[in-house]
C-alpha cells in the first residue's frame, strides 16, 4: 500500500487544479482517475457541437499569469475539442501528469479513525493510505441511461451524450434519434441535422434557450483581455455568478416596457447565460421572470416556420432559468430543415424500442444511432458511487440517504479530513464552475496550510453546523424561483432521488465570505483535533485483540 497525504479522485479541471495546489506545498499526491485519459466531463462529452457555454476567457484557470498569457483561445465559447486541448497543455505544463493514476476507478475509502487516515481501494484491488480524501469526481459525471423496454434488441447504435464513444461516428446517409432537449441535446441537433438523412428529436420538456452569439477571437480582443486579465478575473470573482457580468440592480418591473425590450434585445445578442441577469429579479420574482420568459418565447417562436412545431418547441409552463436553460447555435432553426422531426413525447411516449427503431403511442420510427441526451445522476451520482465508509462504519450513502449534508459544502460530519469541490452546498452549477473549483481549492489548501501549522491532524464538520448550512441552503433556494418547478437543481432528475435543493444559491461572491468568515473565526463549524477522535477507541480496540 502506497502511504501518502492526499488522494484525489477525478481528472478534471478540479482535480488537475487540487493536484497542482497540494503538490505545491510539498505534500505527496495520487490522482484517481477512472478513464483512459484526463479530462473528466470534457473528455466523456465529446458529442458533435459540444462547446462551452462560459466565455473561453472565464472559463480556464486563473493561478497562473504565464499560462493566462500563452493561451491563446479561438473562440468566445470553445468547443469540447479545444477545451481538451487547455487541459492537456495544463497537464504538461506543470507537469501533472506523473501522480495521475489512469484507467483506475476508486471502489472504497474507509476512514481508519485510530490513524486519522483514509484507505482508497481501487476497483482493481491497489490500495493507498492516505491523510486527506479529496473528491473531485465532478456534479454531472455519472449518465442517466433510460432503459426502455426491447432496448437491448435494438440493432443501431445506442450512444450516451456524456460518454461520447472514442471511435467515429458518422451520420451520412442515416437516421439519428435525440431522446432529450436539455443543453447537450441542444447543442448536437444542429450540427447532426446538417448531416444525417433524418433526425427525429424527442423532447419531453420544451427548454428555454438563448443564442451564443459565438464568434472568433480576435487578435485585437485577445491582447486587450490579456493586457488587463486581472481586472476581469477579479470582476468574476465579485459577481454573483462569477460569469463577470455587472448585475443590473434595477427590477424588471420597475421600467417601462419599452425600455425592458430594448435591454432584453441587447442581452440576446451578447449576454448568452447572462440573460438571466438581465435584471436582478429575474430568478426571485414570477412576475419579473414573466417579461424574460415572454421576450424569449417570442424571439425562439419567431426562427420556427412551422406554426405547429412552434406550438410544441416554445418552453412554457416553467419559469426562465429555473431549470438550467440552453446556450445553442441554431437549434430551433433546425426545425425548419426537411430532414427534422420532432417526436413529442408528452403527446405520444415512448412505448418500447423494437429491433429497428422505437415505438412511440403514435407511431413507429426506424433509426441507425439512437442518442440519449437524458442527462446526468447530477450532484451526488458520482460521490455516492463508491463506498466511502466513515466513522463507526457509517456510509456517505446511508448518511445523505435523505439528501446531502455539508458544512460550507466541503466537510462533512463523521467524515473527516475529506474534501469535497464543488459538490452539493456549494454554488457549483450556478456558478461558473471555473471560478467555484478555484475558490474552493484554495480555502481547503489554507485549512490544510493551517492544520499543519498547528499540529492538527484531523479536521471534521461539526452536525450543528452541517445542519444550519443545509437549511441556510434550502433558505436561499426558498427566496429564488428554483424551487417551483422539477429539475436536477432539486433532485427531480431521478425518481426516487432525494428532493432537497443541491446547489447554493446565494452566489459566489456571497459563499466566499462566508468561507472566508470561518477561516478567520479558527475554521468555525469545524472541529480541528491535534490527535484523532479515534485513537483512544482505536488503542482499547488494538489492547483487547492481542
Ligand atoms: O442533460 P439535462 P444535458 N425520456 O438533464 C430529457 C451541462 N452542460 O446533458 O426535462 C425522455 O439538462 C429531459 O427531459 P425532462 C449543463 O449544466 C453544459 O442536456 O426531464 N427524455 C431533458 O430534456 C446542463 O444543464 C454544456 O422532461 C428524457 C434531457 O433529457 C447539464 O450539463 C453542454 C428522459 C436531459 O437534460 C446537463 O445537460 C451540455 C427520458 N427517460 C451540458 N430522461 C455547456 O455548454 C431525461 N430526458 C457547458
Amino acid at each position: 500500500m502506497e502511504v501518502i497525504d492526499a488522494v484525489i479522485i477525478g481528472a478534471g479541471f478540479a482535480g488537475l487544479r487540487a493536484l497542482w495546489r497540494l503538490r505545491g506545498m510539498g505534500k505527496r499526491v495520487v490522482v484517481l482517475e477512472a478513464a483512459d485519459d484526463i479530462g473528466g466531463v470534457w473528455y466523456h462529452n465529446a458529442y458533435p457541437g459540444a462547446r462551452c457555454d462560459v466565455e473561453s476567457y472565464d472559463y480556464s484557470y486563473s493561478f497562473s499569469p504565464e499560462l493566462e498569457q500563452e493561451w491563446r483561445w479561438s473562440e468566445r465559447y470553445a468547443t469540447q475539442p479545444e477545451i481538451l486541448r487547455y487541459i492537456n497543455h495544463v497537464a504538461d505544463r506543470f507537469d501533472l501528469r506523473r501522480d495521475i493514476v489512469l484507467k483506475t476507478r476508486m471502489e472504497s475509502a474507509v476512514y481508519d479513525e485510530a490513524a486519522a487516515r483514509w484507505t482508497i481501494t481501487s476497483t482493481d484491488g491497489r490500495r493507498w493510505s492516505a491523510q486527506y480524501l479529496v473528491m473531485a469526481v465532478g456534479q454531472l459525471s455519472t449518465t442517466k441511461e433510460p432503459d426502455y423496454p426491447g432496448q437491448s434488441s435494438f440493432k443501431g447504435e445506442i450512444i450516451h451524450s456524456g460518454i461520447w464513444p472514442k471511435h467515429e461516428v458518422t451520420y451520412e446517409g442515416r437516421r439519428v434519434a435525440i431522446i432529450g432537449t436539455g443543453s447537450s441535446g441542444m447543442q448536437m441537433t444542429p450540427v447532426i441535422a446538417e448531416k444525417a438523412a433524418h433526425l427525429t428529436v424527442f423532447q419531453r420538456t420544451p427548454n428555454y434557450s438563448v443564442p451564443a452569439a459565438n464568434a472568433p477571437v480576435t487578435d485585437e480582443e485577445d491582447r486587450r483581455v490579456k493586457a488587463d486579465y486581472r481586472a476581469r478575473r477579479e470582476q468574476c470573482r465579485n459577481s454573483p455568478t462569477g460569469l463577470g457580468f455587472k448585475p443590473n440592480r434595477q427590477s424588471a418591473l420597475d421600467v417601462p416596457a419599452e425600455e425592458r425590450d430594448r435591454v432584453y434585445e441587447a442581452a440576446w445578442h451578447r449576454l448568452g447565460f447572462g440573460f438571466a441577469l438581465a435584471y436582478y429579479d429575474i430568478l426571485l420574482s414570477k412576475p419579473a421572470n414573466d417579461t424574460a420568459a415572454e421576450f424569449i418565447q417570442k424571439k425562439i417562436g419567431s426562427v420556427i416556420d412551422d406554426p405547429k412545431l412552434r406550438e410544441k418547441l416554445v418552453p412554457s409552463g416553467h419559469p426562465f432559468a429555473a431549470r438550467r436553460p440552453s446556450v445553442d447555435s441554431g437549434y430551433f432553426q433546425a426545425f425548419n430543415r426537411d430532414n427534422v422531426e420532432l417526436a413529442d413525447l408528452r403527446e405520444f411516449p415512448i412505448q418500447e424500442f423494437t429491433p429497428k427503431g422505437i415505438r412511440t403511442a403514435d407511431k413507429t420510427h426506424e433509426f441507425d444511432i439512437v442518442i440519449f441526451a437524458t442527462g446526468f445522476d447530477a450532484f451526488t451520482g458520482s460521490i455516492l458511487k463508491p463506498r466511502i465508509e466513515g466513522r463507526d462504519g457509517l456510509t456517505l450513502k446511508e448518511k445523505w440517504s435523505e439528501g446531502p449534508i455539508t458544512q460550507l459544502g466541503v466537510g462533512v460530519a463523521g467524515f473527516p479530513n475529506m474534501l469535497i469541490i464543488v459538490g452539493p452546498g456549494s454554488p457549483s452549477l450556478l456558478s461558473n464552475v471555473m471560478v467555484s473549483i478555484e475558490e474552493q481549492i484554495d480555502w481547503l489548501a489554507d485549512l490544510v496550510a493551517y492544520m499543519d501549522a498547528n499540529d492538527i491532524v484531523e479536521f471534521e464538520a461539526e452536525p450543528e453546523a452541517e445542519r444550519a448550512w443545509v437549511e441556510h441552503v434550502n433558505e436561499r433556494a426558498r427566496e429564488t424561483l428554483y424551487m417551483s418547478t422539477n429539475s436536477y437543481y432539486n433532485g427531480a432528475e431521478i425518481a426516487g432521488k432525494p428532493r432537497v435543493f443541491m446547489p447554493y444559491s446565494g452566489g459566489i461572491r456571497g459563499y466566499r465570505r462566508i468561507l472566508n468568515d470561518c477561516a478567520a473565526q479558527g475554521y468555525s463549524g469545524f472541529v480541528l483535533r491535534e490527535a484523532p477522535l479515534g485513537a483512544a477507541a482505536g488503542d482499547q480496540r488494538s489492547a483487547a485483540s492481542s
